[in-house]
């Protein structure tokens, strides 16, 4: 380890559900395995239910709870606010925090409207006048195989990108028993699979090649109108309680797209693949090679390149856990694999050294904002008619 850091970040989340956890346990374990240049300190956790927040601190490992967000930001002992709130909770949150002096980690997608996603991103660069930042938290940028795929875009290695096929397919809700949840209400959420899932692949996407889209036509489809309503309002798959209620979201989207190099993209999110449990897909295909991607097999790279002799041409299968592939040296020997959860540590990892060197983070609220512009064109294109629609 190098020397102590001396510099305390404090930290205090809002939200203490699924990602309530991943974030938490990012938090706990990044200092653990990097040597980070600012001394994490996990303050206090916020959350609705007193006995619910109490628990989820014990568990998670956090010093403190509140059933108050808001006092987070008049704690001198708070630099960083954490935000893993469902998505119509961010902008009222994340402003607040950057207003008040306080870094900002929000999750994804940034907002559940591209007016929302307009006033955080201007928060943003109001705060960063005064050195407070904010990151974005699409968190499978931090895979090693994902940043090891943008390195050979960016060296040439596939030459121009001409095609990109990117897919983020789940089935957690192909049995029309699962019971509402606040994923499947657009009050909470802004829309369904879209949003939920749809913004992590056209963030990979635009990371990965390093371009954006011009334009998109989409469609958006509910196959179940009406589920059981949940015993307990938060989770992926809850227990159902009494009676039904309406599904107002999509459950799977379909759009394809132009990317400002000329390629063309297309993509797929939905809820409904069966037997597909998290597979985010991503294929690009280059004049000189290819590049593929599996998250359900997250720990390897499929590469073609072009150049090679036909005789021994094909997709090679690259293991990206070699000590100089991104991250790796801080984890395991060879072949030891990582996680869904080294995502979430890698991101604290790189927030935290950027904030040390006063360096604006990567995905910002800006990138944010332009995640957002997609997900409401493909939603207009849906509504007239998936006609195309311009992006800016
Ligand atoms: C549910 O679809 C979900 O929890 C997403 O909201 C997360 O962003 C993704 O990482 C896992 O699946």
């Amino acid at each position: 380890m190098g020397d102590a850091p001396r510099d305390q970040l404090g930290v205090g989340m809002v939200g203490y559900s699924f990602m309530g956890a991943a974030h938490s346990q990012a938090w706990r374990t990044a200092p653990r395995f990097f040597d980070l240049p600012l001394r994490v300190g996990m303050r206090v956790v916020a959350g609705r239910s007193a006995d619910g927040v109490r628990a989820a601190a014990d568990r998670l490992g956090w010093e403190d709870s509140t059933t108050d967000w808001r006092t987070l930001l008049d704690r001198d002992d708070v630099d960083l606010v954490d935000v893993c709130t469902p998505g119509n909770t961010h902008a009222e949150i994340a402003v607040a925090a950057l207003d008040a002096g306080k870094h900002v980690l929000c999750e994804k997608p940034l907002a559940n409207t591209v007016a929302e996603a307009e006033q955080m991103a201007a928060a943003a660069e109001r705060a960063a006048e005064r050195g407070v930042l904010a990151m974005v938290g699409f968190t499978y940028r931090r895979v090693p195989a994902i940043q090891l795929a943008r390195q050979l875009v960016a060296e040439g290695r596939i030459g121009e990108v001409r095609h990109v096929r990117a897919q983020y397919l789940q089935d957690w809700l192909t049995d029309p028993s699962a019971p509402l949840s606040w994923r499947l209400d657009k009050d909470k959420a802004g829309s369904g699979a879209l949003g939920d899932i749809g913004a992590h692949v056209v963030d990979l996407a635009q990371f990965v090649t390093g371009q954006s889209l011009t334009g998109v036509s989409g469609l958006l489809e509910t196959f179940v109108h009406e589920r059981p309503v949940a015993a307990s309002s938060s989770g992926l798959s809850g227990q159902a309680g009494e009676g039904t209620g309406p599904v107002t979201v999509d459950d799977a989207a379909l759009f394809f797209g132009r990317l400002s190099g000329g390629g063309l993209a297309s993509f797929e999110a939905t809820r409904f693949a069966t037997g597909r449990k998290n597979a985010i897909r991503i294929e690009i295909n280059g004049s000189r090679g290819s590049l593929a991607f599996d998250f359900e097999d997250m720990n390897v790279l499929h590469f073609f390149d072009d150049g090679e002799d036909s005789h021994t041409a094909g997709f090679r299968r690259i293991v990206v856990t070699e000590p100089d592939h991104p991250y790796i040296a801080a984890w395991w020997p060879p072949g030891h694999g990582l996680g869904y959860e080294h995502g979430f540590t890698h991101q604290v990892v790189d927030l935290v050294e950027d904030l040390a060197a006063a360096r604006p983070p990567r995905p910002s609220f800006a990138d944010g904002l332009a995640v957002q512009r997609v997900l409401d064109a493909v939603e207009r294109s849906w509504q007239q008619g998936s006609s195309w629609v311009d992006l800016p």
